[in-house]
């Protein structure tokens, strides 16, 4: 089966990034059996949380998922991009090693320190003094000019492909940015956006780059904010701020520091918490201290929702990439694998993928031997160009 979606936490030092990630990827008992195992100190394995799961109705057997009490947890990979300064496009920090850690993920975290607490460079400042506008505008033209870059290398070659070898531009900018996941579709939509569809290469001026640049990185590489620190009254004001800036962000109030607090806690058997829920009950015996940190969490979390984290997980993949769970099996009437096993796989996949599209998601032969494919639930035929849905039950017919 294809790798894991990947989903890569940037931001700049000091905004909260390992303890989100610490947080999103703590193996506790509960939530992680033996398959998930962390595959590198950077990159761990993390959940997206599906609350209407097929297995709400029939008992399942998950060979790559997770089901605590009825919800369902699919496996997606996080990146710890480490932490990224002003100029760091031109290689300034740790730069463009960061900046290369970017190109693998389709999707996006921004962990932004709502609270203001740090400066540019995630120097501890006055809690409320520093901006959190900033962050944002900072950090998404830092990704912007690292690609304007990327496309600006050896320019003077594009101009001789297009102008006088007569080659689509749109070839040539994919091939420069090859390995970025940005497809056709993006590229042709963001020179459109950015009004060069009709201008010759030679005549791309300095903003042509960078508008082109933003335009396919927005298209195609979706950020979500995660306004975080949101337990300290700054962050509080920190998003609200964040939120009138940018009304059609995805925008999601996260205190990274009090999910890590509850994972230790649960798998301490302190507490017993589902990862995104918006409560947690006490089962062990706490200190004075620990019930006194407990309780705050739980007021953040009942003013927020929860603590933020796994609602930034769910809104980077169901909502930046709008992809679906689905769940393929081969056993129609017992919705189970060859083996017996009841509902053994969710995958997530794009909301344009067709049946046959899956198919060679899970296997590149399977795919190949497509035939058709079923809704289970309903018994309906799938046409060949339908998109799946969320939630869909589905056997592939394969010769
Ligand atoms: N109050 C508060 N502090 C946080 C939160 N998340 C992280 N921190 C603190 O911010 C500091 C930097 O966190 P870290 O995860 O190392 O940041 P990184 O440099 O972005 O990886 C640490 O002292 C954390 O304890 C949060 O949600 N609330
Ligand atoms: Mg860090």
């Amino acid at each position: 089966m294809k790798t894991k979606v990947q989903v890569a936490i940037i931001g700049k030092p000091n905004a909260g990034k390992s303890t989100f990630f610490a947080a999103a990827t703590l193996k506790d008992v509960k939530i992680s059996p033996t398959p998930f195992t962390t595959i590198d100190p950077n990159i761990g394995v993390g959940y997206v949380r599906i609350d209407d799961c097929p297995c709400k109705s029939v008992a399942c057997n998950p060979k790559s998922y997770v089901v605590v009490e009825g919800v369902c947890y699919a496996p997606v990979e996080l990146i710890d991009v480490a932490g990224l300064v002003p100029g760091a496009w031109q290689g300034r920090g740790l730069g463009n090693q960061f900046l290369d850690h970017l190109r693998r993920a389709p999707v996006l975290i921004h962990v932004v320190d709502a609270s203001g607490s740090t400066d540019e460079e995630g120097r501890l400042v006055k809690p409320g003094s520093h901006d959190p506008l900033k962050d944002v505008e900072f950090l998404e033209r830092e990704v912007d000019m690292w690609i304007a870059s990327i496309i600006k290398r050896d320019w003077d070659k594009v101009v001789r492909f297009v102008e006088f070898s007569k080659r689509d531009i749109v070839e040539v900018l994919l091939e420069k940015l090859a390995g970025l996941g940005m497809g056709r579709v993006h590229v042709e939509k963001a020179l459109e956006v950015a009004g060069l569809a009709k201008r010759p290469p030679s005549k791309w001026g300095e903003e042509d780059f960078y508008k082109f640049s933003h335009s396919v990185r927005s298209l195609s590489k979706p950020i979500v904010i995660a306004a975080n620190k949101i337990d300290l009254p700054e962050g509080e004001e920190g998003y609200k701020r964040l939120r009138e800036a940018y009304p059609d962000r995805i925008i999601i109030p996260t205190s990274a520091e009090a999910e890590l607090a509850l994972r230790r806690a649960a798998s301490k058997g302190l507490i017993k918490y589902k990862p995104g829920d918006d409560k947690f009950e006490i089962t062990g015996e706490l200190t004075a201290q620990q019930r006194a940190v407990l309780d705050k969490i739980a007021e953040v979390m009942k003013k927020w929702g929860g603590t933020g984290v796994v609602q930034a997980i769910n809104a980077a993949v169901f909502k930046a990439l709008r992809y679906v769970a689905v769940y393929p099996v081969e056993d129609e009437r017992r919705l189970s694998d060859k083996n017996g096993n009841v509902l053994p796989d969710i995958l997530l996949v794009p909301h344009t993928y067709t049946a046959r599209d899956v198919a060679y998601t899970i296997h590149t032969e399977l795919g190949d031997r497509f035939i058709t494919a079923i809704d289970v639930r309903s018994g309906r035929r799938l046409a060949s160009d339908e998109p799946v849905t969320h939630g869909l039950v589905l056997k592939i017919v394969a010769r």
